[in-house]
């Protein structure tokens, strides 16, 4: 049995990459909605609707674990995903809180997301979940996904668009900013070099994929087999442009089926 990974497009890739890493024997099935993506200025009802139609497509594998790996996507329909499922359903904001709070020593913690994201509080409410006092300041990019959906991770366009997005943040003190949005570890060496050497960025995947380890190893669902594990990929774009990027992040081939 399979774990389902879902995003809005390439970005739950960054999640993909870090289970591959740390769960080698697992198998992932992954659906990227790369012709409906970016879901980040989009409604919550329509995202909500969204991530119910492409959990409905991938419970026909029979997954043993659904993963939301889009924080917009998990800040308005995890729970509803959840109630919903018999199997268990991993986000990505929880693992992401709890990384930078074990990073900070300031109790200073930035947050960068989606328009969807940023409005829905969701990190604010699960930073302060668990710890109280942490001072949070956020910003949504709205520019960062589409760059990252044409594969432009570098170079003079990106650099000025990451700039200009996080200049106020720039001036606001922290010690830790979350990249939250499973988009943005494709552009951590642009947003590093603008944010600076004072500033650790988060990227939620390695926590996530700590987590499904976690909940595997405790249900007793880890995989078992000694052979490698075939990955199945889908998009709903265009699978050149997927593969490009996916063959590019995980250093290894894959097959994409449209
Ligand atoms: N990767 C999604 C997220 O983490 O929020 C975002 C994407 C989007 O479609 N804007």
């Amino acid at each position: 049995q399979a774990i389902a990974i879902l995003d809005s497009g390439v970005g739950g890739l960054t999640v993909v990459k870090e289970v591959m890493r740390q769960l080698p024997q697992e198998k992932i099935i992954y659906f990227g909605d790369t012709a409906r993506t970016p879901y980040g200025p989009r409604p919550a009802e329509e995202v909500t609707r969204f991530t119910h139609q492409i959990v409905d497509y991938l419970l026909q594998f029979h997954p043993k674990m659904v993963v939301i790996a889009c924080n917009t996507a998990t800040a308005v329909a995890l729970e509803e995903i959840r109630a919903r499922l018999a199997v268990p359903v991993v986000g990505v904001i929880h693992p992401g809180a709890r990384a930078a709070i074990k990073m900070t020593r300031n109790q200073k913690i930035g947050v960068i997301g989606t328009i969807g994201t940023i409005q829905s509080n969701a990190y604010e409410t699960a930073l302060r979940q668990i710890s109280p006092h942490i001072e949070v300041v956020s910003r949504a990019c709205p520019l960062f996904v589409p760059l990252v959906e044409k594969g432009v991770f570098r170079g003079e366009q990106t650099k000025q668009v990451v700039e200009e997005s996080l200049s106020e943040l720039k001036e606001t003190p922290m010690d830790c900013l979350i990249l939250g949005c499973t988009h943005y570890p494709f552009l951590a060496d642009t947003i590093a070099s603008v944010m600076g050497p004072h500033v650790t960025l988060i990227n939620s995947a390695e926590e996530t994929a700590r987590e499904i380890s976690t909940i595997l190893y405790h249900k007793g669902m880890l995989a078992t087999s000694n052979k490698l594990p075939v990955h199945q990929f889908f998009c709903s774009g265009d699978p050149w442009m997927f593969k490009m990027i996916a063959q590019g992040w995980l250093n290894e081939q894959i097959k994409v089926t449209p």
